[in-house]
């Protein structure tokens, strides 16, 4: 899929709805946004491309048949063409309208497999973290042998909170999940309790957060910023209020950070919960 391709989508679009560009940041939704996010890694660049040649095609196949509909209202009408026709069969059309449909779905079914695998198969990470989702916040692990060997909980920020932070209301955290750019992360999803799901489309990742089984995913982006999601399963009565924000940071600023959050979340870690418990 071609960038003017993308390009001609979004401008359609923008025509649609004029006036609909926000001062939103990037890896948050916008007021009257009708596309999708703006795609920060390869994996939700590629479903953005996707998703746009899925949209040019629907438009295509979806004029055709409105203009046979059309067509055949205007030309075999009862006034137009009082004697109708007996014919039944016609070869020629029916091995096209059976072969060209066909057709249509390998041209889907080519670029659609080959992004599935590309998400699937996670490269060598250059740093691990797991995710954990509970009723109904989630908690990042950070292991040990990464620097980390701490872990801590982001919760939701109220109304008045988040306008003190200059965040979005319903998307912004206490503790951000926050990682360098540049590193390809695999990012480790487990349910706490119910089944949850870990959902942030600026990097085009999805994954079920299920009790007793760990799911792994993978994200990479040069872009930093935040970047913020939402729990994806319905989890309970609190499920829109658990959502997730990941910052994004020069790799330098991520080593700062992991120094302070060492610190600052130590009481956190298995071994203070366990001296505590002593
Ligand atoms: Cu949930």
């Amino acid at each position: 899929m071609t960038r003017f391709w993308s390009r001609a989508a979004v401008a359609a679009i923008a025509l649609g709805i004029a006036g609909s560009a926000s001062a939103a940041g990037i890896g948050e939704p916008a007021p009257w946004q009708l596309n999708l996010k703006a795609p920060v890694t390869d994996v939700a660049q590629r479903a953005y491309d996707l998703h746009t040649m899925l949209v040019w095609i629907i438009t295509a196949i979806s004029l055709f048949v409105l203009g046979l509909l059309v067509y055949v209202v205007v030309r075999f009408n009862e006034k137009a063409n009082p004697v109708p026709s007996k014919t039944t069969h016609h070869t020629g059309l029916e091995i096209a309208w059976t072969g060209i449909p066909i057709l249509i779905l390998v041209v889907i079914a080519i670029p659609s497999f080959s992004l599935l695998r590309y998400q699937v198969e996670i490269p060598k990470a250059d740093i691990t973290v797991k995710a954990v989702g509970k009723q109904w916040l989630w908690s990042y692990v950070y292991p040990a042998d990464q620097n980390g060997g701490f872990e801590f909980d982001s919760n939701m920020l109220t109304k008045e909170e988040a306008q003190k932070a200059g965040q979005p209301n319903l998307l912004a955290v206490d503790n951000e999940l926050v990682l360098p750019a540049g590193k390809t992360i695999a990012l480790q999803v487990v349910g706490g309790d119910v089944i949850h799901n870990f959902a942030v489309s600026s990097f085009g990742i999805r994954m079920d957060a299920i009790p007793g089984r760990l799911n792994q995913t993978w994200f990479k982006t040069d872009k930093e910023g935040i970047y913020y999601g939402q729990c994806s399963r319905l989890c309970g009565q609190n499920h829109a209020f658990m959502p997730i924000a990941i910052r994004i940071v020069s790799p330098e600023k991520y080593a700062a950070w992991l120094q302070e959050a060492k610190k600052k979340f130590a009481s956190n870690t298995d071994d203070a919960i366990k001296v505590a418990a002593r």
